[in-house]
């Protein structure tokens, strides 16, 4: 079974009628006549232009699968005008000035508002600027003309792997661990943040010029960016990374189970080394941190992707054994893309399954795996070890929940924070790993799939890829 084939499975389950029936959108449930949309599926995609298109004419726009010159908007994602006035002149129409070429997000808001809303600036679509063709082509260099205004909520915007700012982002990264080790909870997030908006960045800062629109910058942050851009190292970083609490916190929190409770005690009774923590008879360790002990060498090593493979066939069969028709989906960093992670995570579901049955299949999977270490234990005493031990994340949801399961167990952990703050502070409404309810009309709405929860919170919708917040 393929790993995304419940995440892929849900819209395509829902695809409308395909074009042709389309055309002829039922006109009394048209409830905003002034305007006829078109959407384009070049860089979009069939599935989602097909979903964008039946969501939209669900809320009374009307919405033509053939463009034709009644059609008053263009609705396009991931092209620059330039690039949808070329598509048209391929279709041998010509733009009209009233034509409106706009960007997805206009009808992702106004699907949230449930009206039209007013076209501005942002929703226009991106100018292209010509490197090539300027007389001083440094395109890393500076920050391209037309970016969009930046958000300050990281599910506003598009963060892959690709990050331009790696020398800024590890720096704010170590202080913001160093914060929290102190238990600085706002230092330790406006760190955080900055480093996750500038991770989004389509270019490198090389001048403070470069800071004057991003958001999420405060003093202190601007004041380390100035040291690294001047002197290439911040000598706050350099002060932590020799800091003796700091490395110790990091070191005794990298044996699984051991948080920083934990950690402050250690430190505080004197202990510097894992050797002297282990052999200290006074101590007693949860299971956890004795497995944590344990193997502590496999734990610190990461899961590479193919090891997740591996580990995900496993539980596969486990699951299966015990729920034939189930789907697991594979959660967290490798389904954004990583490729590797401190663990892996599975999201397991299944049509019919109740609440009680959840937590029991789960039960039977770990007794099952329990036998079988035992058994291979005794196997391996001879021959010497032959395996890694991998720390799984396993979780089991509702079927009717699994969109929220997969959207929270996804992450990031940032990219999960500001989508819960923005449906919170923009939409009046409580998103969290298994619901969403909207406190204006006091209700839950429902969902199918990822895209449904951005689209009902009126958000463009972002990629797992794109989630590296
Ligand atoms: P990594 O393993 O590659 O290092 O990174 P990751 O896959 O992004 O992080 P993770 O710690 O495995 O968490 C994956 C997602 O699970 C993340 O978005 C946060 C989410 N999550 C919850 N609840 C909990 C929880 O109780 N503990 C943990 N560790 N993660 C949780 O929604
Ligand atoms: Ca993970
Ligand atoms: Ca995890």
């Amino acid at each position: 079974m393929d790993p995304l084939r419940m995440a892929d499975l849900s819209p395509r389950k829902k695809r409308p009628r395909q074009t042709g029936a389309s055309m002829a959108s039922p006109s009394q449930d048209v409830k905003f006549q002034d305007l006829v949309i078109f959407i384009l599926e070049k860089k979009m995609g069939r599935s989602r232009r097909a979903f964008l298109m039946e969501l939209a004419r669900s809320k009374g726009f009307r919405v033509e699968s053939e463009l034709s010159d009644s059609v008053t908007h263009i609705v396009a994602e991931n092209n620059s005008d330039s690039d949808v006035l070329e598509w048209l002149q391929a279709q041998n129409i010509k733009a009209s000035a009233q034509l409106e070429l706009l960007d997805v997000c206009w009808l992702i808001e106004c699907m949230g508002a449930g009206k039209p809303v007013e076209v501005t600036g942002k929703h226009q679509l991106v100018v292209r600027k010509d490197y090539s063709a300027s007389a001083n082509p440094e395109p890393q260099k500076t920050p391209p003309l037309a970016v969009k205004k930046i958000s300050p909520y990281a599910c506003q915007r598009r963060t892959t792997l690709n990050n331009c700012n790696h020398i800024f982002t590890d720096a704010f990264e170590v202080l913001a661990e160093n914060y929290e080790f102190r238990e600085n909870e706002g230092s330790c997030l406006a760190f955080m943040r900055a480093a996750s908006v500038l991770k989004s960045l389509p270019f490198t800062i090389i001048s403070m010029k470069d800071t004057e629109n991003i958001p999420c910058l405060e003093d202190k942050v601007k004041y380390i960016i100035e040291e690294i851009i001047e002197d290439g190292e911040c000598s706050e970083v350099k002060a932590v990374l020799n800091d003796e609490r700091y490395q110790s916190f990091k070191l005794f929190t990298s044996v699984f189970g051991v948080g920083l409770k934990t950690a402050e005690k250690w430190f505080r009774m004197g202990f510097r080394t894992l050797s002297k923590i282990r052999s200290d008879k006074t101590l007693k360790f949860t299971q956890m941190q004795k497995a944590g002990f344990l193997y502590y060498e496999d734990l610190v090593s990461r899961v590479t992707r193919e090891e997740a493979e591996a580990v995900s066939v496993l539980v596969k069969e486990a699951v299966g054994a015990f729920l034939p028709d189930a789907f697991v989906t594979m959660t967290g960093g490798f389904r954004r893309g990583k490729k590797t992670g401190h663990d892996v995570d599975f999201l397991i579901t299944s049509p019919g399954i109740t609440e009680e049955e959840d937590q029991q299949i789960l039960l039977k999977v770990i007794n099952l795996w329990e036998r079988k270490r035992v058994d291979s234990g005794k196997a391996s005493q001879q021959e010497g070890k032959t395996w890694k031990a991998i720390r799984v994340d396993l979780v089991m949801c509702p079927y009717e929940r699994r969109a929220f399961a997969l959207l929270g167990w996804t992450g990031s952990r940032q990219f999960e924070r500001d989508l819960r703050r923005y449906a919170t502070h923009e939409r009046k409404m409580v998103l969290d790993n298994h619901a969403l309810y909207d406190k204006t009309k006091r209700m839950f709405l429902k969902a199918e799939s990822e895209e449904e929860i951005f689209a009902h919170l009126g958000l463009d919708y972002i990629e797992p890829w794109e989630r590296n917040a």
